[in-house]
């Protein structure tokens, strides 16, 4: 439970169409062409938000389409190019491609963006292609495709409070019963240097982090060193949740023995915020001792929480209180920078294949985003797209696959039928 993982779906906007006009005038019969560019497609953009610190929210929404541009109007007149999708990710968030597992980015300063699918440039009207010999030009160019990606996200998760308690109080059986962690219950309290981590959701937009640290005060006792991402996490963890044990003879004691342990270990850990909770408040005994431990805890004006981990008996109340103080308190300090990467193929490259039922495919980024800006009704675009075939080396390849004409070729999704 240390990291945190969701995948999700983005597809930016595509770029509105360029059109094909011209201006119509009263006494002017052949105006000249004023078919209006296309809008551009909307990015989408990851941008951190220290807001958010874990990745729960993306478990209730996967995709995230960004809108399509407008396209052209007459008179020249563009359409509207659409707004960026701006997607906030909590700090830390890393993000990879989910199919070929490649690194895009690493995402730690606050409002740091990460272009993850670009929006389509919108296509040209037909002003774009008039020249000396054709002054009124029957071609424009349609909106060039959103692109489309799926992303695994991954949070470090950061713990906002921390368990502890004596061996034994409960810090564990608490964690499982208030997250999605599944600690080691009643076990020997140290087996791992790697604090257990889990998300508390309250609802859906407020949730925090919670951690057992079992290893501070018992691993300490028992002079094991502590990883350092174990120390990273007890640092940054803003409030303790103190847990007593019901059931031991002095919860007094225990109370301030760990105080003194936690001064010892790192006097700014001692000076967190504390909730105290007196814990296995379902067993007679317990709430017996509860009720001399109120007193004596008040006259240190410490304000006990009872609670039972076990028949989950006011873990609610104690969830939100730990997050109405957390909010109170100042933010964490910010992660130190890291690189950013966007590695990007080169949208060149092509590969011709065979399909099973003899037609010629062609795959490849450039010449499919060609495709779909093409007007296939024009026979203007449909002569700047045979340039593109011959520009990128594809025709070529073609003709050494041995297409001959009358076959079919495949281009993404479009057919074609091959001719000299
Ligand atoms: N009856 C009762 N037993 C509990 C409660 N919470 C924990 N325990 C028991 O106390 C023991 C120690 O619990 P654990 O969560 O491992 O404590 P930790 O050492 O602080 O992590 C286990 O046997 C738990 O089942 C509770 O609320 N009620
Ligand atoms: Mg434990």
């Amino acid at each position: 439970m240390f990291v945190d993982e969701v995948e999700i779906v983005v597809r930016s906007g595509k770029g509105g169409d360029g059109i094909v006009h011209f201006l119509r005038e009263k006494f002017r019969p052949r105006g000249g062409p004023d078919g209006g560019d296309g809008g551009k497609g909307g990015n989408v953009i990851l941008q951190v938000d220290h807001h958010f610190n874990n990745l729960v929210k993306f478990r209730y929404q996967r995709e995230f389409n960004a809108d399509d541009g407008k396209n052209g109007g007459i008179k020249n007149q563009t359409g509207r190019s659409a707004d960026d999708l701006i997607i906030p990710v909590p700090p830390g968030t890393i993000v990879y491609n989910a199919d070929s597992d490649e690194l895009i980015g690493d995402l730690t300063r606050e409002q740091q963006q990460l272009l993850v699918a670009k929006g389509g440039r919108g296509g040209r009207g037909n002003p774009h292609f008039k020249n000396s010999r054709n002054q009124a030009p029957r071609t424009a160019e349609r909106g060039e495709p959103g692109e489309e990606l799926r992303l695994r996200l991954e949070l470090k998760l950061i713990a906002d409070a921390g368990l502890v308690g004596v061996p034994n109080a409960g810090k564990s059986s608490l964690l499982a019963a208030c997250t999605n962690a599944k600690p080691k219950i009643a076990d020997y309290p140290f087996t791992t240097i790697e604090p257990n981590l889990g998300v508390v959701e309250l609802d859906i937009d407020n949730s925090f982090v919670m951690a057992d640290i079992p290893g501070l005060i018992e691993g300490a006792h028992m002079g094991v060193g502590l990883g350092d991402a174990f120390l990273r996490h007890i640092q940054r963890t803003r409030v303790l949740i103190h847990v007593l044990d019901g059931m031991s003879e002095d919860p007094l004691l225990d109370f301030n023995q760990i105080n003194t342990e936690l001064s010892l270990f790192d006097e700014n850990l001692a000076e967190k915020p504390q909730i105290v909770v007196f814990n296995k408040m379902d067993l007679p005994d317990a709430q017996a001792m509860f009720a001399l431990m109120q007193d004596e805890f008040k006259k240190i004006n410490v304000e006990l929480m009872p609670v039972s981990a076990v028949a989950h008996k006011n873990l609610r109340e104690l969830l939100w209180k730990v997050f109405h103080t957390l909010q109170a308190l100042p933010e964490p300090e910010v992660v130190e920078e890291m690189p950013v990467y966007r590695a990007e193929e080169d949208p060149r490259e092509f590969e011709v294949g065979i399909t099973k039922d003899g037609a010629f495919l062609v795959q490849g980024k450039a010449i499919e985003r060609a495709a779909a800006m093409t007007w296939w009704d024009q026979p203007g675009s449909v002569r700047r797209f045979q340039r593109m075939l011959e520009v990128l080396g594809i025709e070529h390849a073609l003709i050494e696959a041995g297409v001959e004409p009358g076959d079919t070729v495949k281009i993404g999704e479009y057919e074609l039928e091959w001719q000299d």
